[in-house]
């Protein structure tokens, strides 16, 4: 008999897996109360299929008494229920890894984007303003300092795109890291007053709630550059619209927001900030890699009671 597994919400590249042919699916967001279908059905299920984008909220789990594991797309755990599963004995499963190239390359496109400024160039060149005059000087990327907040997975590939546009690469982690070639900041304020272009790749939960302060900010002054493709909660947003606003930091560019998909009318206004629909990982071949990586999760821990990549804390 096939395992029942519950999915949250459509995640496109998980039809092409053989998610469906191997289990016994029910596609929870086609039900038009999913509290209901809960109640009646919850405790038929032994697997839940999410996203690190919807993750389980703590009512879900609930109504689901017999859940043995979670398989989220996506390699962010902060709307996973890490802690409510462990107590259960729940396997929680995620994809790291296979999205560190691409979540890199934006945060990169980025950091040339918005020192470049090749997205506004391209908005005045289709508004016909070249026919009236020159594009103004940018800033430029190569040789310049490059902090990092957050030098895990992602990090320490953004650090070697980096090292490509032969910039200097600091960091900030609650830890230094004596594994890596590159300098610690001790604080994230001395990091920012270091750096030139401040990425933030760190993961997003309660711990690094509000790290870019409107402190940090002033601390990355008029010259410096924010990149954020991490979570939005890392950001301070209002003190990141004052901060734009002021002139006290040069400009943003920024895949994340604190309240996705509503990104704030302030920023939409600004020429000086880059804005991305959360898009870091959307590749076919990395969305692919992850929808595969879930399916294969899946597939360990129901024949061998372990999963392939299981979020540290919960395995
Ligand atoms: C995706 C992400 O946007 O992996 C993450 O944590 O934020 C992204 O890769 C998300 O998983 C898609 O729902």
């Amino acid at each position: 008999m096939k395992h029942k597994l519950l999915q949250h919400a459509e995640i496109p590249p998980l039809r092409d897996t053989e998610l469906h042919t191997r289990y016994d699916v029910h596609p929870l967001w086609k039900e038009s109360d999913p509290q209901a279908f809960l109640v009646e059905h919850g405790p038929a299920f032994s697997g839940y299929v999410t996203s690190a984008r919807f993750g389980v909220d703590e009512a879900t789990l609930a109504a689901l008494p017999n859940l043995k594991v979670i398989s989220s797309f996506g390699v962010g755990t902060d709307t996973l229920p890490l802690e409510a599963a462990s107590a259960r004995g729940i396997a929680v499963g995620y994809t790291p890894d296979v999205l560190n190239d691409c979540v890199a390359d934006t945060a990169f496109g980025l950091v040339m984007d918005v020192a470049r400024r090749f997205s506004a160039a391209d908005r005045f060149v289709r508004r016909g303003d070249w026919l009236k005059g020159q594009y103004p000087l940018a800033t430029r990327v190569s040789g310049k300092r490059l902090g990092i907040l957050g030098l895990g997975r992602i990090g320490q590939v953004v650090a070697r795109r980096a090292s490509g546009f032969d910039m200097e690469v600091r960091y900030h982690n609650r830890r230094p890291n004596p594994s890596v070639p590159y300098a610690y900041e001790a604080t994230l304020e001395s990091l920012a007053r270091w750096a030139d272009f401040l990425v933030v790749v760190s993961a997003g939960g309660p711990e690094t709630r509000n790290l870019v302060s409107s402190d940090v900010l002033r601390a990355l002054g008029p010259k410096g550059y924010l990149v954020n493709v991490s979570r939005g909660s890392v950001v301070d947003e209002g003190a990141l619209i004052q901060a734009l606003q002021d002139g006290a930091i040069a400009g943003a560019g920024l895949d994340v927001y604190a309240d996705e998909p509503r990104v704030p009318d302030k920023l939409l206004g600004m020429e000086q900030v880059v804005l991305l629909p959360h898009l870091a990982s959307a590749t076919h071949e990395t969305r692919q890699a992850m929808a595969d990586l879930v399916l294969e999760n899946l597939d360990s821990y129901f024949s061998t009671g372990k999963l392939r990549t299981g979020v540290p804390a919960s395995t």
